[in-house]
């Protein structure tokens, strides 16, 4: 059980997450959840190294807690656009494994046959409107969507996510302004993991804290221990509530921390293995629900360890999948380039 974290790490204690008045089936499925994000993620770099999977890739390894805490928090027709580090919130939000693997390897099974790749993974079946390339980008796509369920009156709320980079581009403000100004049913997420490819969050954000920064817009803003699936998930609730009662958006910025480099392949010099080994040895989210669990006599470590056997073996079966699926038709490449044959489903 390598990849997921042992109890106990050296004389560290885990901080404590308070699960009261969650109901433990619930909280066993969101450790699921945490876990196939996990093993899934941590396959990827021995497969884009390899060349199995083409171009580089940006892993949330870490960062499980956010996506997972946010899914659970909505409701299954809500729209959640993300930014390029999308594979969490890919799969919290119901897109297959296969089908997630398999665009990964640029395969015709592959959630957008192949041709998007691991930044524009995009499935509208499970309201997933998509990654994207372009910093704070993904927060724009998730205020239509918001605007256009608002319009239509539909109870549909839309979750737009960017980084603490993204917090520092114009457009960004943009949308958080008109998302302000109009009541729009929308759940903006700064998911902070202190960097911007290799420049630490401090430095790059002027009056102190994104949350500060947001304040200034007159909408709730909500600092989250975005390493507590728990908090995210109340705090998600909260704000879908408000925007289901037509009370308009709110602002989360969720702290949290990216274990590996910026993208595959990346060489770490920005910052040492020390703060590293302080957020997972102290904060890691899988490991302090499992002892939340433990300590609620509601897991043991049998159980625990099928867990991981089963998330495996699930990833596995994804790789297999995608390896064994074929290339895109080169007589496709000219359709649905432009995504307008997404198919919205029931928010057309
Ligand atoms: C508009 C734009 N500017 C610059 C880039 C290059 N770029 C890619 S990722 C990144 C940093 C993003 O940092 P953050 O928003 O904190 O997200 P994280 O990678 O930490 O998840 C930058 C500057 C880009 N893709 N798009
Ligand atoms: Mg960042």
């Amino acid at each position: 059980m390598t990849e997921v974290p042992t109890a106990g790490v050296g004389a560290r204690q885990f901080l404590p997450i308070d699960i009261s008045g969650v109901d433990p089936e619930r909280l066993i499925l969101w450790l699921g959840e945490m876990l196939l994000i996990r093993e899934f993620e941590s396959r990827l770099d021995g497969l884009s190294m390899s060349g199995k999977i083409p171009g580089g890739l940006h892993l949330s390894i870490g960062q499980e807690a956010v996506a997972v805490g946010i899914a659970a928090g909505i409701q299954p027709q809500d729209l959640l656009a993300c930014s390029h580090r999308s594979h969490h919130h890919a799969l919290a939000k119901g897109l297959a494994p296969r089908s997630l693997m398999a665009e990964l390897f640029g395969k015709a099974t592959g959630c957008r046959g192949g041709r998007g790749g691991s930044m524009h993974l995009a499935d509208a079946s499970v309201g997933f409107l998509g990654g994207n390339g372009i910093v704070g980008a993904g927060l724009g796509i998730a205020m239509g969507a918001s605007l256009a369920s608002k319009m239509r009156g539909m109870d549909q709320v839309g979750v737009g996510l960017f980084g603490d980079g993204g917090a520092n581009t114009g457009r960004t403000w943009e949308f958080v302004n008109i998302a302000s100004v109009w009541k729009l049913p929308l759940i903006i997420v700064c998911e902070n993991n202190m960097y911007a490819v290799e420049t630490p969050s401090e430095r790059l954000t002027g009056g102190g804290s994104v949350s500060r920064r947001a304040e200034g817009f007159g909408l709730p803003v909500h600092t989250v221990d975005g390493q507590d699936v728990v908090s995210m998930y109340r705090a998600t609730t909260a704000a879908r509530d408000r925007a289901a009662r037509g009370d308009g958006p709110t602002f989360i910025e969720a702290r949290t921390y990216r274990y590996e480099g910026h993208s595959t392949g990346q060489i770490i010099n920005y910052r040492t293995t020390e703060e590293v080994d302080e957020w997972r040895s102290t904060r890691d989210p899988i490991q302090r629900l499992r002892i939340a669990l433990q300590a609620a006599g509601r897991l043991d470590d049998e159980v625990f360890d099928e867990m991981v056997l089963r998330a495996r073996a699930t990833v596995q079966d994804a790789v297999a999948f995608a390896d064994e699926s074929p290339l895109p038709d080169p007589i496709s490449a000219t359709r649905d380039v432009t995504g307008l044959e997404l198919g919205l489903g029931n928010a057309r």
